[in-house]
């Protein structure tokens, strides 16, 4: 029996020795506790716009709403700071997180502040939009929060890239759709649309160019000032090429209705003459307007196109005249991925293969009167993905 339990034991003993052998000649780590992958951290909130020392005489910024996504897992949680600005973060999963920190300044506050009783102002974090929470950290973070004056008044609410399904490589319908978010007339004239080619923030670790957007493709919508209003809730569809796809592609969409066409007057490119043509300020490669399929971004700007620096092969549009910004990745858990920089969009949205006639909207808040959409500037969590497109309008 004696020797029986010893050969029991030995074997048990070198079972585990070849175990932990085995994992660390494969480069894997034996599994951890779940305790060691918990963490607690304490995040601050810091307001660098003077708005909450001149009504509390502190920086520190009181009963803002914080939440964390977590990246990797989904987990979300919300918190409230308390009268340090201080949120005690207790047995989270490591993971990165998105972080969105607001605080809405009421009428009151802001009498107080300013002597005007102004709404629609609020605190958000521009900074620490994504942070790494594990153990081997520092477990205090100082999040710094910027005011700004609502919602960006327009917003882009809809990107379809995907291309149809059932029709091959057919990829001439797609569009972006912009959106009145404020209960004013607003004018497109001039504004511009450019695709992402990369900005100043790459990868979790990687800054580069703090201040501007780089773009191979600028297009402005015409007008010279006061000739192409937008309607508050109303939604403006800019094609690729305003025709009724259909007829080449079943499953596509019929844009022959688009508010606005992208014509690339050097190329064989179709030109619907019944739909305004939006100006090529700068485009060189490819025979259209042409937005990635699985993998891009776009903003919507207010620049003067005059004003735009030349940089190497392409131009740059400054981080301070974009009015929304949207980033969409095949996996949108990669945002080591990401071009566009995380003050502009935190996240990104996508997870959509080509030709399948999926497309990204935005949410709906409300719908009393006129519709609201969320924005965040987060597009991890402010869209969603759309099995049909919905060109120029809001999905039923
Ligand atoms: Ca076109
Ligand atoms: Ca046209
Ligand atoms: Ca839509």
């Amino acid at each position: 029996m004696k020797n029986l339990k010893s050969i029991i034991l030995t074997a048990v003993m070198l079972l585990s020795l070849f175990s932990i052998r085995c994992s660390n000649i494969l480069g894997i780590d034996p599994k951890p506790e779940v305790t060691e992958r918990e963490v607690n951290f304490q995040l601050v909130l810091k307001d660098n716009s003077g708005l909450m020392n001149s009504i509390y005489g502190t920086d520190f910024v009181r009963n803002a709403t914080v939440t964390l996504k977590s990246n990797f897992l989904g987990e979300e949680y919300t918190f409230e700071s308390d009268s340090n600005g201080v949120i005690n973060v207790n047995k989270v999963i490591s993971d990165v997180y998105l972080v969105t920190a607001n605080r809405i300044i009421t009428p009151e506050e802001m009498v107080i502040a300013s002597g005007t009783a102004a709404s629609n102002v609020k605190l958000t974090n521009k900074n620490n939009r994504i942070i790494e929470l594990n153990a081997s950290n520092n477990n205090l973070i100082v999040v710094e929060m910027e005011m700004i004056v609502g919602s960006s008044p327009l917003i882009i609410s809809e990107i379809y890239a995907s291309g149809p399904s059932g029709s091959g490589l057919y990829y001439h319908d797609k569009y972006v759709e912009i959106f009145n978010q404020t209960d004013s007339v607003l004018y497109l004239d001039g504004l511009i649309i450019a695709v992402v080619y990369y900005s100043g923030y790459l990868g979790l670790n990687f800054v580069n160019d703090p201040a501007y957007i780089h773009s191979k493709s600028i297009w402005s919508f015409p007008g010279n000032g006061t000739d192409y209003p937008i309607q508050p809730g109303q939604f403006i569809l800019c094609a690729q090429d305003a025709i009724d796809h259909r007829i080449n592609a079943p499953n596509s969409v019929d844009l022959s209705h688009a508010d606005f066409e992208f014509y690339k007057d050097d190329a064989p490119d179709v030109d619907n003459p019944a739909i305004p043509n939006m100006i090529r300020i700068y485009q060189d490669a490819g025979n259209d307007w042409l937005i990635a399929g699985e993998r891009g971004a776009l903003v919507l700007a207010k620049f003067s196109a005059d004003s735009l620096l030349p940089y190497d092969d392409h131009f740059l549009i400054p981080y301070t005249a974009v009015l929304d910004g949207v980033e969409y990745l095949d996996d949108p858990t990669r945002l080591d991925k990401k071009i566009l920089n995380q003050g502009i969009d935190a996240g990104a949205t996508g997870s959509i293969q080509f030709y399948t006639g999926k497309s990204m909207e935005r949410l709906l808040i409300s719908d009393l009167g006129r519709k609201i959409l969320k924005d965040e500037n987060n597009s991890s969590v402010d869209f969603k993905i759309l099995t049909t497109p919905s060109p120029g309008r809001y999905h039923q």
